[in-house]
């Protein structure tokens, strides 16, 4: 791991927004690319990199939201193994709003957070819609340490600040009718180059069963390691249901819309043979092109045994009961 080291030319980094730090470094590789006064290119464009990790953190951000944290932790849910260490989770990230590489955490920056307008709608009492900073007054924010396992068989374990999708899905009131909520991601393409990309079905959208949705693991994350939630994993606010593969932990949310029909998710979209609307985790149903019985744990050299519902069937496996018939696993 590099040692991070302020450079002289740099900022305190109290004084630094990752905007403001990013356009910088923009115009400080372009300065480069034009100039002849440095031997060093590289090892100073790795220096400045490290750097931008650091000030990219949640931690030096204007964000609004960022005196509520930390909150108290719900030790109900144990992760039984270590925390992932916080800059890798927030530097390898999967978010192709942003571009399909893992390494995506500059150009989120670019996102614009507030004001950021969450629409409730579809089959609810009443339709509204509300502010992100008023939704966060009024839930009940606590802390849960989460293993997270995404289907391309890496995981890593992250302490989400947040509230229960159930706080949210009471506030919404939806109809007795309405049998699933579809959350949709953010469209944005002007700061979002993957948006760009007219191969893909745009916006990101996921969705659970109301039962689902209403489990107590079913999470809205909106921190991350007792900070406010960093653009790239999701800010302000994304979904945590850690008993199933991770991308149905859609990010960037703008709406939740109860609905009787079965949502169709960005990746059923793409590629349903593969993807399928329920995606528990199960170690033995291994994906098309790849096996699923172990994980690559970010941060660790070795891999572990993969766990049915990531180790969360006491909570969740009862929501599948009368289910068998269903692709419960990919
Ligand atoms: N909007 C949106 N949400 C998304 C994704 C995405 O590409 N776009 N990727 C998903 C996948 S595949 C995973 S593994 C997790 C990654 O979350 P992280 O970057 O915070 O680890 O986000 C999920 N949510
Ligand atoms: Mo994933």
């Amino acid at each position: 791991m590099p040692i991070i080291k302020r450079r002289g030319w740099a900022l305190p980094e109290s004084a630094v927004t990752p905007e403001r730090l990013f356009h910088q470094r923009r115009r400080f590789v372009a300065g480069l690319a034009a100039g002849p006064i440095l031997m060093s290119a590289g090892a100073l464009l790795a220096g400045c990199e490290e750097q931008d990790i650091k000030t990219a953190s949640a931690e030096t951000t204007d964000d609004p939201s960022a005196k509520l944290y930390p909150v108290e932790r719900n030790t109900t849910y144990k992760a039984e193994r270590p925390l992932t260490d916080e800059r890798l989770a927030t530097t390898y990230n999967n978010y192709y709003e942003f571009g399909s590489s893992k390494n995506i955490w500059q150009r989120a920056q670019d996102l614009p957070i507030r004001p950021w307008t969450v629409r409730i709608d579809g089959m609810v009492e009443q339709p509204f819609e509300i502010d992100i900073d008023d939704l966060l007054a009024k839930m009940p924010l606590e802390e849960r340490v989460y293993r997270h396992r995404c289907v391309e068989a890496w995981s890593m374990v992250v302490p989400w600040s947040g509230f229960p999708l159930r706080a949210l899905v009471d506030l919404a009131r939806p109809l007795s009718s309405a049998k699933y909520v579809k959350m949709v991601s953010f469209s944005n393409p002007e700061v979002a180059i993957g948006q760009k990309a007219a191969w893909y079905p745009w916006p990101y959208v996921e969705g659970l069963t109301i039962a689902e949705a209403t489990n107590d693991l079913a999470f809205i994350a909106t921190g991350i390691y007792g900070k406010p939630m960093p653009k790239q994993n999701g800010a302000p606010l994304r979904l945590a249901v850690p008993w199933k593969y991770g991308f149905k932990s859609t990010k960037g949310i703008v709406q939740f819309e109860f609905t009787d029909k079965r949502p169709f998710s960005f990746w059923e979209n793409i590629q349903a043979s593969e993807y399928g609307f329920w995606a528990n985790v199960n170690p033995e149903v291994p994906h098309p092109r790849w096996s699923q019985a172990t994980e690559r744990v970010l941060g660790l050299d070795e891999r572990v045994p993969t766990q049915l519902y990531n180790g969360y069937g006491e909570y969740v496996a009862e929501l599948y009961d009368g289910l068998e018939g269903e692709k419960l696993f990919m």
